[in-house]
């Protein structure tokens, strides 16, 4: 449709994307037998049979599964470019990309491998589209916090070529502030912040990464409308909000994509931006999203403006984000 083409060709970054979660079953099955990776599914139709979750926890299962077929740079590399191409068809022109090296590092896999196969495909991606990517450290917060730091230890001599740290996974029961010395050590390696909250977790855990954290962008958040102060303090100081709209639908966090509150996020104030999250596994790329919310009857004006947001919310240089306005 008009509407769906207008909202595909709206200048955009993506600022929440894992790209273990853009591997998609097709894909998973050919790199499975490329490596010689067994895996309990018998074939497309019955993996394709496993993508309906109840919560969180149930997709975490078969992402944590399927990320065990990633196994060489070109790996890294073939996920990495295939996820720009979409994003470049979808309009966006930077993306901030999580990855999850703890769970790479527990298959075996060395550290520099991981990061060595997705610059290989950034590069790619700026190559074939110009499209601007960078990468987001993301803590697996269902680990021990010995594993974290153990992370910093592997990505210590490399961080200029991180953009970020975040925390990710299971949320219920791993509050932020366990990663008070994590993050401070982050920042102290020139990382910008970021963290999940208030996906599944309570508001509670927003406010603690964002003062015990000391977070520059809350990702997800939605769960922020349970305290309107907090929501009234996220407006005042321009933090972004990164919702995923079919990710908080497939993952039973609204029962339907009109009960995503984002406008009434808008309507207070909050910079609130809308993203894939694991696009492979929740029904839709970056543009599929903001379809979704046209037809909820979200006006396209708004769209406009969460597209905006999404450019002043990313951490480009400000020369960066004037280029993409
Ligand atoms: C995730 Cl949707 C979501 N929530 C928390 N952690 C994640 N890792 C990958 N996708
Ligand atoms: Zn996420």
């Amino acid at each position: 449709t008009r509407t769906a083409q207008a909202l595909r060709t709206l200048p955009k970054t993506e600022l929440h994307l894992h790209i273990e979660g853009t591997l998609e079953p097709e894909l998973a099955l050919r790199l499975a037998e490329r490596n010689g990776v067994t895996l309990p599914f018998d074939g497309l139709d019955d993996l394709r049979s496993r993508y309906h979750f109840a919560d969180l926890q149930s997709f975490l299962d078969l992402y944590y599964q399927l990320m065990s077929v990633l196994r060489t740079r070109e790996d890294f590399a073939d996920l990495m470019f295939a996820y720009l191409t979409h994003a470049h068809e979808d309009g966006v022109r930077r993306a901030e990309i999580f990855f999850d090296p703890q769970v790479h590092m527990n298959n075996g896999l060395d550290y520099n491998l991981v990061l060595d196969g997705l610059q290989d495909g950034i590069a790619r991606g700026r190559d074939a589209y110009g499209i601007d990517a960078a990468l987001i450290l993301s803590v697996v917060r269902d680990l021990p916090v010995e594993s974290a730091q153990a992370l910093l230890d592997a990505a210590a001599p490399r961080a200029s070529e991180l953009l970020a740290i975040g925390l990710d996974s299971a949320e219920v029961g791993y509050p932020p502030e366990l990663f008070e010395q994590v993050y401070e050590r982050a920042a102290g390696m020139g990382l910008h912040l970021v963290a999940h909250a208030g996906e599944e977790g309570p508001a509670e855990y927003i406010r603690q990464a964002l003062d015990v954290l000391h977070v520059e962008r809350i990702d997800h958040g939605v769960r922020i409308v349970d305290d309107p102060a907090l929501v009234q303090r996220v407006a005042a100081e321009g933090i972004g909000l990164t919702v995923c709209p079919l990710s908080n639908l497939r993952l039973q966090v609204v029962d339907d994509v009109a009960n995503v509150p984002i406008r009434q996020l808008l309507d207070a104030g909050v910079r609130v931006t809308v993203n894939s999250d694991d696009p492979a596994y929740f029904g839709g790329y970056i543009a599929r999203n903001y379809t979704a919310l046209a037809e909820t009857g979200l006006p396209v004006t708004a769209l406009a403006t969460i597209a905006g947001n999404s450019i002043e919310a990313c951490f480009a240089p400000e020369e960066g984000k004037a280029a993409m306005r």
